[in-house]
């Protein structure tokens, strides 16, 4: 990195050393169902329902050793703090029923997490399943429905428990369930009670170790086949979060197309210690399009920073592209989220709140736009440098070598 870059940026107070530390040390959970298409490995069957992947890129993974290796090339190449984040379908190894899940199926996982020096997060797998009767799961009217997925929750807050004391890190464990109707329901309460009282029910069915691990409740506007309703909804999880002293997840892809999410940054952090995040871009709906350095996204890493945030978030992505190379989806996303966070740690935000409060809006236009032209393409450069990932011009050559040379032999 050149001197004059250091000098340019400390003109606005900023430390670009500092802000290179700052930045080694935030978590990006990876989501490991990137790069299966969310398939998993208790069947090689596609997904049946609650959610879909669409494309047919061939060289996807297909069992623990391929996604094992997806994952080790993958981490080469994103700088910075890195977690692997599960799904229940994902057991590595004598798989049994969703139900019974214990950590003994997520040993291999946690031996691939420690030599990678990475951590991990678990989600239980509500989705893809015969007991998703009608679309619901926690929510729905059979008891045995709910009753074999509160139990599924509950053997995955053990397994979180094992990764967070395995791992000496917390684990996010997120509850996502598909549960809605496709039409405008008859009831709407009742569903909602009933999700209430499994959540309750869980949460109330195992102590865990809340200085190894935190759980999220995940909420999303509405689905394919789920159009008119979803039980989980935003104010539901985010009334349920804050009175029972869990997390709120907010997926970038959850909410309606023009709404901003990171502007609900701010007012979830004054009244929630901890936040949590599913990045994602939605293409017209919650379509999982991999990360793009866009506006949204940088608007989101922006409140973040801005927020103080950076300790009080978990950071995942979630996208799943079928329809191009699996690994370089991930790493694209993963580092665009890294760009974002750099760039938005390399802004003077001091500057700009104080010529607000001095009610100077024209001073904060032209210095949001002086601001866009600053040379932090060089600064990133320096940050994979001194991660030792490879930069923009490099990973992506080995990323098509790596596809001749493993995925393309995949059957
Ligand atoms: C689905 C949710 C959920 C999933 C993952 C696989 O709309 O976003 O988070 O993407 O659990
Ligand atoms: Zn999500």
């Amino acid at each position: 990195m050149r001197e004059e870059v250091i000098d340019i940026y400390k003109s606005y107070g900023i430390d670009v050393n500092e802000v290179i530390n700052k930045l080694k040390k935030v978590k990006i959970s990876l989501h490991c169902w990137q790069l299966d298409d969310v398939t998993g490995f208790e069947n090689s069957g596609e997904l049946t329902g609650g959610i879909q992947a669409t494309g047919s890129y061939p060289g996807k993974a297909r069992n623990f050793k391929e996604l094992t290796d997806d994952l080790d090339f993958a981490l080469k190449y994103i700088p910075g703090s890195k977690k692997i984040n599960l799904h229940a379908c994902y057991q590595a190894q004598d798989v049994v029923d969703r139900a019974d899940v214990s950590p003994h199926q997520f040993a291999p996982w946690v031996d691939f997490a420690k030599s990678h020096k990475v951590g991990l997060d678990f989600n239980p797998t509500i989705f893809s399943s015969p007991m998703l009767v009608d679309n619901m799961s926690l929510s729905s009217p059979l008891k045995n429905v709910r009753d074999y997925w509160i139990r599924h929750c509950i053997n995955s807050l053990k397994i979180t428990e094992y990764f967070g004391k395995e791992l000496g890190e917390k684990a996010l464990m997120n509850i996502w369930i598909p549960d809605g109707f496709k039409d405008v329901p008859a009831d709407r309460l009742g569903p909602r009670k009933r999700l209430k009282e499994s959540l309750d029910l869980i949460l109330s069915g195992y102590k865990y170790d809340k200085t190894v691990m935190d759980v999220a409740v995940e909420s999303k506007l509405f689905g394919i086949g789920m159009e008119s309703y979803t039980t989980g909804s935003h104010e539901f999880y985010m009334n349920y979060a804050i009175k029972n002293n869990i997390l709120c997840l907010l997926d970038t892809g959850h909410f309606h197309q023009g709404e901003n999410v990171a502007d609900k940054i701010s007012s979830m952090l004054l009244f929630n210690d901890k936040l949590a995040f599913h990045v994602s871009r939605p293409v017209r709906w919650d379509s999982d399009h991999v990360l793009k350095l866009n506006d949204d996204l940088q608007d989101v890493a922006d409140e973040l920073v801005k927020c103080d945030g950076l300790d009080k978030t978990y950071i995942a992505l979630d996208y799943f592209d079928a329809s191009i190379n699996r690994v370089a989806a991930l790493i694209i996303g993963a580092r665009n989220m890294e760009k974002a966070l750099l760039k938005a740690l390399l802004t003077p935000w001091i500057l700009l709140k104080t010529a607000q409060d001095e009610i100077n809006h024209t001073k904060v236009l032209a210095l949001q736009e002086e601001l866009k032209t600053l040379p932090w393409a060089e600064v990133w450069d320096e940050y994979c440098k001194e991660c030792n990932a490879k930069s923009e011009k490099e990973w992506f050559e080995d990323c098509l070598k790596y596809e001749k040379d493993v995925l393309s032999k995949r059957g």
